[in-house]
């Protein structure tokens, strides 16, 4: 009795949407140039904030390959085309760029990476872009983050 109790209650969980206050987020990128998550709020409450990226499909990071890089919406346009110029030895983002707040590395089928980047960077108020910056992935692969209460 009690085990079954347990399992509806983890599986209640698993089920639960995901609220606000959950200071982290897992973004799937595929073979098919497509990501599974267009939209990410981020709590006021919390201190940092986590991305998981991966990476379900099977191509490598050289054809598919996929991160994640976040900007203030409108800086999204140059950041994506400077970080295309840099090659995927520097993950298609330039270091040196002020601009980008947060990135991840490039990575191909099956693998996966995490950054944490501290919200405090976050404005309320201001609209954030975040886009996989791997050459001509822009179009299809990027979606809005904002912080939120
Ligand atoms: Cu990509």
């Amino acid at each position: 009795m009690i085990r079954k109790v347990l399992v509806a209650s983890v599986l209640a969980m698993a089920a639960a949407p995901v609220f606000a206050a959950d200071c982290s987020v897992t973004v799937t990128g595929t073979d098919q140039m497509t990501w599974d998550v267009k939209n990410i709020d981020v709590s006021k409450s919390c201190k940092e904030f986590t991305v998981n990226l991966k990476h379900s499909g099977s191509m490598p990071k050289q054809v598919m390959g996929h991160n994640w890089v976040l900007a203030k919406a409108g800086d999204f346009q140059p950041v994506s085309s400077e970080g295309m110029a840099q090659g995927l030895d520097k993950n298609y983002v330039n270091d040196a760029d002020a601009r980008v707040l947060a990135h991840s590395k490039v990575i191909g089928g099956g693998e996966s990476d995490s950054i944490t980047f501290d919200v405090s960077k976050l404005a309320a108020g201001e609209e954030y872009t975040y886009f996989c910056s791997f050459p001509g992935h822009f179009s299809i692969m990027r979606g809005t983050l904002k912080l939120v209460d």
